[in-house]
């Protein structure tokens, strides 16, 4: 019998997981799909901690339901899947995973920029039907060189998109709810959003998703955009209102996305925006390495272990309003 019980939805690092068994008797949901409500709420009945996912509503009805439960914590640095205020006022502390992941997702919303710029996909696809440059059909990519970048959520992560694009030769500009002091040493210049939308040869999309960011991306966004435009979303599908991006794209009113995450999500491989030739689409991918994925599996069980001892959570988002022994 370990001190605690806790249930975990998805799965953790080797290492990571043997510290947390080492006081924690622990039920892992390893499925890939959703974890059935029914199974949930038995898990829960015991539970003194849960580690979450993305698709576990951890809504008010849930975070009440369980009167063992003492620490929620995610691996994951967005959590709208979870009502903290909810968490707070039952006095449970909500740890998530930033800073450790900033890295990889910068890589991947960066590379998308490089594969809209260059047509890289369209390269592979070309030798995969035996076609070589040789053929002189190749659709010619654009510059990042001397083109500007907009960020839009200037955080950490559009922080080191900032530096990778400063490399690349780009004139940076951003907008947040306001100036933002990650962007003083990036070269990154604060602007209005409609003057982001009309300026940018590039847009990258870092906001988390908020009541205010859901479906700031819509039909008038899109027709204030340059028709050459580049629109790069790393952060939440809702943020854009997808009906609006398609025929942005067939209307050429910009001319190519990439997308790391969409809405829906999972998108269907029929869904119409699939079938578009200027589009291109990955799996919510960007924390997905192995050194990421790694240090965000340590960091929710450090998370949870803490909150279960009563401890400060190294990563806590109401650690402000939930009272916790240092
Ligand atoms: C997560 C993410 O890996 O951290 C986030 O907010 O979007 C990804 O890095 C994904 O949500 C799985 O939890």
């Amino acid at each position: 019998m370990k001190d605690f019980k806790a249930v975990v939805i998805g799965e953790l690092f080797p290492s990571p997981l043997e510290k947390l068994e080492e006081s924690c008797d622990v039920r892992v949901w390893k499925e890939r799909t959703p974890i059935p409500t029914d199974t949930l709420h038995e898990w829960l009945e015991d539970a003194d901690g849960l580690i979450s996912r993305g698709d576990v509503s951890v809504d008010e009805e849930l975070v009440s339901a369980f009167p063992h439960l003492q620490v929620i914590a995610q691996s994951s640095v967005g959590y709208d899947n979870v009502d903290v205020q909810a968490c707070t006022k039952k006095g449970i502390p909500f740890g998530n995973t930033p800073d450790v992941l900033v890295e990889a997702t910068a890589d991947l919303a960066f590379g998308l920029v490089l594969t809209s710029a260059r047509k890289l996909h369209d390269g592979w696809d070309y030798v995969r039907n035996g076609q070589w440059n040789t053929s002189f059909d190749i659709p010619l990519g654009t510059d990042l060189y001397g083109k500007t970048l907009g960020i839009v959520g200037m955080g950490n992560i559009g922080r080191s998109v900032a530096k990778r694009a400063q490399a690349s030769g780009m004139n940076i500009i951003y907008h947040n709810r306001k100036p933002s002091p990650k962007a003083d040493d990036v070269g990154a210049d604060y602007v209005a959003f409609d003057e982001l939308l009309q300026d940018s040869d590039f847009i990258v999309v870092l906001v988390p998703l908020t009541s205010e960011s859901k479906g700031l991306f819509g039909a008038e966004a899109f027709k204030k955009m340059k028709s050459t435009a580049h629109f790069i979303n790393a952060s939440r599908g809702p943020v854009v209102h997808t009906d609006d991006l398609y025929d942005a794209l067939v209307n050429e009113d910009i001319a190519h996305a990439a997308l790391d995450v969409t809405d829906p999500e999972p998108i269907r491989k029929d869904h119409p925006l699939t079938n578009l030739s200027n589009v291109i689409i990955t799996p919510h991918i960007g924390s997905a390495t192995y050194e990421t994925r790694n240090s965000m599996s340590q960091l929710t069980v450090d998370n949870l272990l803490a909150g279960l001892q009563g401890k400060r959570l190294p990563a806590c988002v109401n650690a402000a309003e939930v009272k916790q022994l240092s």
